[in-house]
């Protein structure tokens, strides 16, 4: 049973929480992907939906699947946001962000009356932090704000290298023009107060630590050959 075959196990779940009129918030990710693709089959085949795409590449692939899109502006409460995670927790505390659409995806999930995330099995984790942490920051005083960032941590009990997010050579710039410091802290103590470290730092536009948003999980894991859904 292969990562592709466990992100569809876990896609198809979540296409069935999907009823009409509904107003979906649409994750970025490889299992948000999949999730997008047998959603449009389902509109397509009648279902009347509208979404609110996470990034910019969740916006294309949905409107290829023919799937009716709006604005957060346009609708700023949101039924259902089905997502990917990077890892998760037993409290349902997520780190996102490795793709990079962290930002939008936390705007999204707060908008939203439930948050589903769909995964691999494997992101399941007991103390958050082998992923490296994502922390979205301003362009503007970037060797400022990772010095205030590598302190935040310190002040947490975390240590790790912080790496500027580069992508063909040059910063990685996010949907909202930001760069990224991925933070390899190896594991997260206290959740809680590491958020709270990493938003009281100016120039923090936002972090992969999502707590208290995910309402449900959909997580697929390979037994006997088969895909075992919980
Ligand atoms: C997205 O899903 C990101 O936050 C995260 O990096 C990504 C990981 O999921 P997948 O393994 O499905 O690509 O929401």
């Amino acid at each position: 049973m292969s990562g592709p075959d466990l992100r569809r196990a876990a896609a198809e779940v979540a296409v069935g929480l999907v009823t009409p009129g509904m107003r979906l918030g649409i994750g970025t990710g490889s299992t948000a992907n999949v999730f997008v693709e047998l959603l449009g089959e389902r509109v397509r085949a009648g279902l009347d939906v509208v979404g609110v795409p996470t990034s910019e590449a969740t916006r294309v692939a949905a409107e290829a699947a023919g799937i009716r899109l709006a604005t957060l502006e346009e609708m700023p409460e949101l039924d259902l946001t089905i997502d990917g995670a990077d890892e998760i927790d037993a409290a349902m505390r997520l780190v996102k962000g490795g793709g990079g659409a962290l930002l939008r995806e936390k705007i999204v999930a707060f908008a939203s009356h439930r948050m589903v995330v769909i995964a691999d099995g494997a992101k399941r984790v007991d103390t958050l932090g082998a992923f490296p942490l994502p922390v979205e920051v301003n362009a503007f005083g970037l060797g400022s704000t990772r010095r205030a960032v590598a302190a935040a941590l310190r002040a947490c009990g975390c240590t790790g290298e912080i790496v500027l997010r580069a992508r063909d050579g040059a910063p990685f710039v996010t949907d909202g023009g930001h760069h990224i410091l991925d933070a390899h802290l190896g594991r997260i103590p206290d959740p809680e107060a590491l958020s709270a470290a990493l938003w009281a730092v100016p120039g923090v536009v936002e972090h992969g630590l999502f707590l208290g948003l995910a309402t449900g999980a959909i997580l697929a894991e390979a037994r006997d050959g088969q895909a075992v859904v919980t």
